[in-house]
């Protein structure tokens, strides 16, 4: 199978511009970039697939840039419903610094970092409208699609201006980096039309785009959000407990799509992973493989292990495997009951919400549904001192099969 091929069967190719991208893409050593603005501290998991995407190719041998958008991220690329919020430079420049390792952590070194405030903060208003301005009709500019769609509930200019910055960072990459080629998620196409449009009218010369399909699940809602937040790179916002969940859950019938995006696993692993959804859905091989893979790549091995023990492990409900920072992973976004002082079981059950009254903790004490750091208990006199505690700290209780509340002893 060629690259091309390969990208195609993997699903990663959408709207293509240049006739004969695929010959370079199979044939030749391209220097290509793709971009991100610095919106937020950390990428997210909606940023993965680009960056799996780049370096699939950087493995085939094409040269990757990275381009952290110091200058547009001030800006702001027009979304198709309204207008951003402006960030101010500060955040701007820490979010870009932050970034700027992460993606050097995921490419190992790999990769070349460029930021294009480093060619706008000279520029000024004038000469950028004669050299770019004077190129880049606004009739075409309206055509685009989210300017389009941007008409009617208005947009400032400068929004409206964002994709010339965009399309002249192509240019000036062609011209000092030799790239020819810009990778994408699909909402970046007009982006990229306007850097070859700039790149044609101004050097007379034919440059390269791709942009991939937007990942989604069954539903068509974005992939990679959880309950509508996202889910970070960054495992200080997320957990990779919260990764592994997340990803041993996804859809089914999407799993295999997703292992041919976001993994480098070949084409006859992720077939036979296909027979064994098949054949034996309840052994989740595929969703296994899918956050192995990506866990590994993002937060390394351990960290999988970690994920994977504390899965394990509220799944048997063994919790005194667990350490103290594995019960904070584990519980993450999930407040715990505090309490200062030792105090009897029934009492505990009703103050932490496990159940809603004395009566109610009695019948499950005695119905077998309650355990304390994975021990049964039946006694309902029983008084919870210090060392019921993991670390004298954490108390999981657990009510019938998968309900879990911690409790937390401060001091
Ligand atoms: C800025 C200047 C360039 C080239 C690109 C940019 C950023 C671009 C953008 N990208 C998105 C972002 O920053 O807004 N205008 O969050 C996302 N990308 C990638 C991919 C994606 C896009 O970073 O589709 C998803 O992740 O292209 O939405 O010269």
């Amino acid at each position: 199978m060629t690259l091309y091929e390969e990208l195609k069967w993997r699903g990663l190719i959408k709207d293509t511009a240049g006739n004969d991208l695929e010959d370079k893409l199979n044939n030749e050593k391209l220097t290509f970039y793709w971009g991100t603005d610095p919106t937020a501290d950390s990428l997210h998991l909606g940023h993965y697939s680009s960056l799996v995407t780049a370096k699939r190719l950087a493995k085939a041998g094409h040269h990757p840039l990275l381009l952290i958008g110091g200058a547009t991220g001030l800006i702001g690329d027009p979304r198709p419903t309204a207008e951003r919020e402006m960030i101010s430079k500060e955040e701007v420049e820490r979010n870009l610094i932050s970034i700027k390792k992460q993606v050097e952590k995921l490419f190992a070194g790999n990769v070349e970092v460029v930021n294009n405030y480093d060619w706008m903060k000279e520029y000024s208003f004038l000469e950028f409208l004669r050299d770019i301005g004077k190129y880049i009709n606004v009739n075409y500019m309206l055509d685009k699609d989210i300017i389009n769609r941007r008409l009617e509930t208005g947009i400032t200019f400068a929004e409206f201006s964002y994709t010339l910055i965009q399309g002249y960072d192509f240019l000036h990459l062609y011209q000092e980096k030799n790239c020819i080629l810009q990778v994408e998620g699909s909402d970046q196409w007009g982006n990229i039309t306007t850097g070859l449009e700039l790149i044609k009218k101004k050097l007379g010369c034919d440059a390269y785009g791709f942009t991939m399909p937007l990942v989604t699940d069954k539903y068509g809602n974005k992939f990679g959000k959880s309950e509508g937040n996202a889910l970070w790179l960054d495992k200080e916002k997320t957990t990779s407990y919260e990764l592994y969940q997340y990803l041993i859950n996804v859809d089914d019938e999407m799993v295999i799509d997703y292992l041919k995006i976001f993994t480098f696993l070949s084409k006859e692993e992720i077939e036979k992973l296909e027979e064994k959804n098949k054949e034996n859905p309840h052994l989740r091989e595929a969703h296994k493989a899918l956050a192995r893979e990506i866990i590994t790549d993002i937060h390394g091995k351990e960290a999988l292990e970690e994920a994977i023990k504390i899965s394990e492990t509220l799944f048997n409900g063994d919790i005194k495997k667990l350490n103290g920072k594995e019960i904070e992973a584990a519980f993450k976004g999930i407040t715990p009951h505090i309490i200062n002082e030792e105090t009897n079981i029934v009492d505990l059950l009703v103050e932490a919400n496990v159940v809603s009254s004395k009566r109610q903790a009695r019948e499950f004490l005695n119905n077998n549904s309650i355990t304390l750091n994975g021990e049964k208990i039946t006694d309902d006199t029983l008084q919870i001192t210090k060392n019921e505690f993991i670390e004298q700290k954490y108390l999981v209780i657990r009510r019938g099969k998968k309900k879990y509340f911690l409790v937390v002893l401060e001091k």
